[in-house]
């Protein structure tokens, strides 16, 4: 008898332990990887319907507050990134991982990004975005189509294409109200926030002419992190625009979550597209509990945010196990560590 209290008392001890040390006690997500119908009426886009930015936040067809909680792909040019572009997988997400949106990263520079590679290639791409958007349409859930800039640096370096880009998809996706563009990942190298308005003004008409509603989110300059500077000289004269933080815990603590919370109490409406509780380098060891701080930051404001990212590829980012070879069908073993916790905290 007595053994058995002093091995309930160790017991509780580890787990408050862990939990002050903000590592997750993964609460008991159990995942079939079955895929689930569902009225259209209960699912998300069903519900909620058309987004509209109102103040610093997202709201839905009836006024209220509605904050995406998502998943991005990998690069879908890469095949860590493509392959789980299917129905089956973003429903297993939107079905057991309590997702209501996914990001479709599309590399603009890097590894045979699209405005580097032949006319085949970005046919796939598009074919690939096409998948993304019409299952998330059937599926009743918001599709956020990305231009990842990235080594490319400067949004500027392939405006030209953006613009074409974006007039081709907005026109073509004009009736899907569950589609948001976001029209720069991550600028960086120095782009200032001039030089980045200067590139949203050029691109944003291009979606109006096809689409006067559809949310649109801007990237912020230093790999989207400095929305206090946004803030400070907002983009003017357009409706349903936001404004792209990201954050990689491990790297990305205090001082970035004061920059962020100043944003939103100059009256920026931000979100996050891309967080993940490992280092920016996508690598290295998780801190939970600054992940944990930032999406209380993020909540206390009704902001939205969408973790990179669902691939298996070796790496602390992705959301599966390396060993894990499915495209669909994702069950509680075939998640990582951050897989884990994600989707702990999605179902909380
Ligand atoms: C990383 C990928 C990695 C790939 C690299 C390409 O995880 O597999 O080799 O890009 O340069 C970002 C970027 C995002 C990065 C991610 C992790 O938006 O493209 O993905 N990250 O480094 N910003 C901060 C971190």
């Amino acid at each position: 008898m007595k053994k058995r209290w002093q091995l309930m008392g160790i017991v509780m001890a580890v787990v408050i332990m862990a939990s002050a040390l903000g590592q997750p006690a993964f609460a008991a997500v159990k995942l079939t990887g079955k895929t689930k119908q569902t009225e259209y009426s209960d699912t998300p886009f069903g519900k909620h319907g058309k987004l509209k930015v109102e103040g610093t936040k997202l709201v839905d067809k009836n006024g209220d507050t509605f904050q995406l909680k998502g998943v991005s792909t990998h690069g879908i040019n890469w095949d860590v990134g493509y392959p789980y572009v299917n129905y089956n997988s973003i429903s297993n997400l939107r079905d057991e991982w309590g997702v209501n949106c996914i990001r479709v990263a599309m590399y603009t520079q890097d590894y045979n990004g699209y405005c580097v590679t032949g006319a085949n290639e970005r046919k796939k791409l598009l074919n690939t975005i096409h998948t993304a958007v019409t299952s998330a349409k059937k599926l009743g859930i918001y599709v956020i189509i990305d231009w990842h800039i990235l080594n490319d640096q400067t949004p500027k370096k392939y405006q030209k294409q953006a613009k074409a880009f974006f007039k081709k998809v907005s026109q073509k996706y004009k009736k899907y109200g569950n589609v948001l563009y976001e029209i720069c990942n991550e600028p960086n190298g120095g782009t200032s926030w001039g030089t980045i308005k200067s590139y949203a003004k050029s691109v944003i008409p291009c979606i109006r002419n096809n689409n006067k509603n559809a949310v649109i989110i801007v990237g912020t300059p230093n790999w989207s992190q400095d929305v206090d500077v946004a803030a400070k000289s907002p983009l003017k004269g357009y409706k349903n625009i936001m404004y792209a933080v990201h954050f990689y815990a491990a790297t990305h603590q205090q001082s970035y979550r004061d920059k962020c919370e100043a944003a939103f109490k100059a009256g920026l409406p931000v979100i996050c597209t891309e967080f993940s509780a490992c280092e920016a380098s996508g690598q290295g060891a998780y801190n939970f509990s600054s992940a944990n701080e930032w999406l209380k930051l993020l909540d206390k404001y009704g902001a939205g945010y969408i973790s990179w990212s669902l691939s298996n590829k070796s790496e602390s980012c992705s959301l599966l196990k390396s060993s894990c070879n499915k495209t669909s069908g994702y069950k509680t073993s075939d998640l990582s560590r951050m897989g884990k916790w994600l989707v702990g905290k999605y179902r909380e």
